[in-house]
């Protein structure tokens, strides 16, 4: 059957304004910060792509084998009639879920949720095709805001892949996982990818690759908030720095400006000051640790039931 008409809790508006608002508030801030959901333009999801198949960056290779090996036990274990997959992208791992779902026999429907229209509306017709016994029933919505708003059919699994919890900040993950917990219901669970505490070296490779896709990926940002904020950002003004934060168990991606420079974006009325050396931290990446994210998960009111990894990257089965 073909792809039901996606469900927009979305606007294109409201994530102007929030992007308005957070450059006002995050260049305006010592240190300077912007959130990482700016990062996947058209070009910035094409470059994300390339980072994950960069030799250094472990984590997609690690969650697929990951997928492959316990999907079918995932599957059993949730008895999932509906998959709902969070920020689904093109995401061709869902495909190891819905086969494994498929086999299992359970499967009715699928849910992909994601801030972007147009990827969305390309992979709902996708999967429509290829599993034409499917319901696919897509949501737009930011994951953040929306998630008390997926639709309550019984037994559902909700898979949030590809470690981008570790993107939140910790209160913004608690507040991430508190929505997921009081849209799970008894019957319901969930599947989280997590990258996991590990050597610096490899970390920070990851995060740094020799290609330098990862830098330009970072400093797109740059061109991003030229274009809608109008801007005068030159990219050739900053480097990037990936840095390991001991305290925090974090990866920080960083843009440091190369010379003292004002940037002014005519749509906010608004310059910025930067100093030579001055660091815009773009994006965060946590790592996890099993009982931390125990901890997390606990204190939202879910219960870790399976957890499988291999050392670097783990899958974590929850519910209430
Ligand atoms: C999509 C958030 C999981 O943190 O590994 C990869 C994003 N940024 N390289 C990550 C990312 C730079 C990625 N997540």
């Amino acid at each position: 059957m073909p792809a039901l008409p996606p469900v927009v809790h979305l606007d294109p508006t409201s994530l102007a304004t929030q992007l308005a608002d957070d450059v006002r508030a995050g260049l305006g801030a010592s240190p300077k910060r912007l959130a990482p959901k700016y990062l996947y333009d058209a070009r910035g999801s094409e470059l994300f792509d390339e980072i994950t198949r960069q030799p250094e960056y472990y984590p997609t290779d690690a969650e697929r084998a990951l997928l492959a090996a316990h999907a079918d036990e995932a599957a059993d274990a949730s008895g999932a009639r509906t998959l709902v997959e969070l920020g689904s992208g093109t995401s061709e791992k869902t495909r190891l879920l819905l086969d494994a779902l498929t086999r299992g026999g359970t499967l009715e429907r699928f849910v992909p949720f994601d801030v972007d229209p147009a990827v969305l509306a390309d992979a709902a017709a996708a999967l429509a095709t290829e599993l034409p016994d499917l319901e696919v029933a897509p949501v737009v919505g930011d994951f953040e805001r929306h998630l008390r708003l997926l639709p309550r059919h019984p037994a559902r699994l909700v898979a949030f892949l590809g470690s981008t919890l570790g993107n939140l900040e910790p209160p913004a993950r608690a507040a991430l996982l508190a929505d997921l917990a009081a849209t799970t219901g008894p019957g319901d669970s969930l599947l989280l990818g997590v990258d996991l505490v590990k050597d610096v070296d490899r970390l920070l490779a990851a995060y740094d690759d020799a290609a330098g896709v990862t830098a330009a990926f970072e400093l797109n940002v740059l061109t991003v908030l030229d274009r809608e904020l109008g801007g005068d950002a030159d990219p050739d003004a900053f480097t990037y720095r990936a840095r390991w934060d001991a305290e925090r168990e974090r990866v920080d991606m960083l843009l440091v400006s190369t010379v003292d420079q004002v940037v002014r974006f005519a749509a906010l009325d608004l310059e910025v000051h930067f100093a030579a050396g001055e660091e815009l931290r773009v994006e965060s990446s946590a790592k996890f640790r099993r009982p931390g994210l125990e901890a997390e998960l606990a204190a939202a009111g879910l219960v870790v039931q399976r957890w499988w990894t291999d050392g670097d990257y783990a899958l974590a089965l929850a519910g209430p």
